[in-house]
């Protein structure tokens, strides 16, 4: 790893976590409105909470009411950084109330507090799939323009109140998801009457995506141009879900179909942030599909003037395109895509490819020049929790050794990669499935799928190994 500092840690969100989803003021989310899945099954929302249903961001670890603990294991292993989002509903619960929920504020100040003692830097995603639900009613979410000043506010508002104790900020998760899905959970919005977490793709979604996508990356730029007013050393990072494709053979149309989509999922959101200009190829796109964009002439200055300082994304898989009917597919975090004949997946059916992620850093920082995060990386397994509470899970050392092997050889490469941020450091609730028995974590916690347990923590094997690498400044990966 580099000599100037390399940032070690995990990375979490507020609604896979925190739990106490009404405590003290909290309003609803979009997060408390989805039911339990299973695996292979889409997950499913409701308008409001029913009677008799699991909805796991209730319970989620109980990161509300033992942060301290788990702060103190992520010290324990040496953690330099940690990524957290603030949960909107818990500063605003209605999204756009005329003041802040007080004990909502004072959470997160604990919170911030705890990291300090532990010398861990924050990292604070400011929107991760967790929109107040009366945004939703309100303005039918991000599809509608209203959204971006009502975001502003609750940005300001906490980069206001945090400026001191936080540097580095992601205005959203996986920005690409909106062109990818959109949706209740990408978008705040509802689109006709579908109920997965991933809409099917209609025109009037793409509509909805598309124009709420736009809305999102132009309440970015103000984010960050406001922001430094308030801080001129708070760092900015545009943060992606990275959907590695390769073509599935040499065939110059698996190739330019590989190349349309890295340029259309992957780059949109990073040309737009970085470069600040809409490239070509997304207005194509939107016109193919016959999906116009209100786009104002302020706007394009806007985007101009409020660029992001670094790239953050989430790197779990690769998948293959082709041009060719009749392949096998397989599953993917957002997207899935056509199976690659020399992977092995992880049994939710996430293709393992460790040296993607150095592929993926080194094409970003040699496109873009700007220094690269790893902000997402892990295993789901599932794990035993042993009679003398261990847990062995070698598997999971084995996949973070070889993903960290790549961080370090794209470092080599000559990429500015600053941080390995693990994803899921203590086990919460899995995001696309709702199960909590896809486990993430270095630290177990005993909690089943419908939230019975005692919910406490126990050390894997992993966690002495990550503690070991850490350091060792990556350089012991045994
Ligand atoms: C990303 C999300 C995370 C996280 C991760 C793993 O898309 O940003 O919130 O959950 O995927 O996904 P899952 O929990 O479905 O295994």
């Amino acid at each position: 790893m580099p000599d100037r500092r390399f940032y070690w840690g995990g990375a979490l969100a507020a609604n896979q976590c925190e739990g106490a989803y009404t405590e003290d003021g909290k309003g609803l989310s979009t997060a408390d409105v989805m039911r339990k899945g299973s695996r292979g099954e889409p997950r499913l929302w409701d308008d409001q909470i029913l009677e008799g249903i699991c909805y796991p961001s209730h319970h989620g670890v109980d990161f509300y009411h033992r942060y301290k603990e788990d702060i103190a294991l992520f010290g324990e292993m040496g953690f330099t950084m940690l990524r957290i989002s603030i949960n909107w509903s818990r500063i605003f619960p209605n999204g756009d109330d005329p003041t802040p929920n007080a004990k909502g504020l004072q959470f997160y100040h604990n919170v911030f507090a705890e990291l300090k003692k532990h010398h861990i830097e924050p990292l604070v995603t400011l929107s991760h799939c967790e929109t107040p639900m009366a945004l939703v009613d309100k303005y039918n979410g991000w599809t509608n323009r209203k959204m971006i000043d009502v975001y502003l506010n609750y940005c300001l508002t906490v980069m206001q109140e945090y400026k001191s104790e936080v540097k580095y900020w992601i205005p959203f998760n996986e920005m690409n998801g909106m062109i990818i899905a959109g949706g209740i959970v990408q978008g705040a919005y509802r689109c006709g009457d579908c109920h997965t977490r991933i809409p099917e793709n209609t025109y009037e979604n793409d509509v909805m995506k598309l124009q709420g996508m736009y809305h999102q990356v132009l309440a970015m730029a103000r984010v960050v141009r406001e922001g430094k007013k308030i801080n001129s050393d708070f760092r900015f990072a545009v943060m992606i879900s990275h959907i590695t494709m390769y073509p599935l053979t040499p065939d110059p149309k698996d190739v330019i179909k590989t190349q349309a989509h890295d340029l259309l999922i992957n780059d949109t959101v990073l040309d737009i942030a970085i470069r600040g200009r809409i490239p070509a190829y997304f207005h194509k796109y939107c016109k193919d599909r016959n999906v116009e964009i209100d786009i104002g002439q302020a706007d394009l200055r806007e985007l101009k003037k409020g660029t992001c300082d670094c790239i953050a994304f989430s790197y779990y898989m690769s998948n293959c395109a082709s041009a060719q009917k009749d392949v096998e597919l397989t599953a993917g975090n957002l997207l899935g895509g056509v199976k690659n004949p020399y992977l092995q997946a992880s049994a939710w059916g996430w293709q393992i490819d460790p040296q993607g992620l150095r592929y993926t850093i080194n094409k970003i920082y040699n496109k873009y020049q700007v220094p690269v995060m790893v902000v997402e990386n892990g295993l789901g397994a599932e794990d035993t929790l042993e009679t003398d509470h261990s847990i062995h899970d070698g598997y999971r050392i084995e996949y973070l050794r070889q993903h960290i092997q790549a961080v370090k050889d794209a470092v080599a490469d000559g990429s500015d990669c600053i941080a390995y941020l693990m994803w899921g450091p203590m086990d919460i609730i899995s995001a696309s499935t709702g199960e909590m028995s896809k486990r993430y974590g270095f630290v177990y916690v005993d909690a089943d799928d419908e939230g019975n347990g005692t919910f406490d923590r126990y050390r894997k094997d992993s966690f002495y190994w990550y503690k070991k690498v850490i350091a060792s400044n990556g350089e012991d990966l045994d």
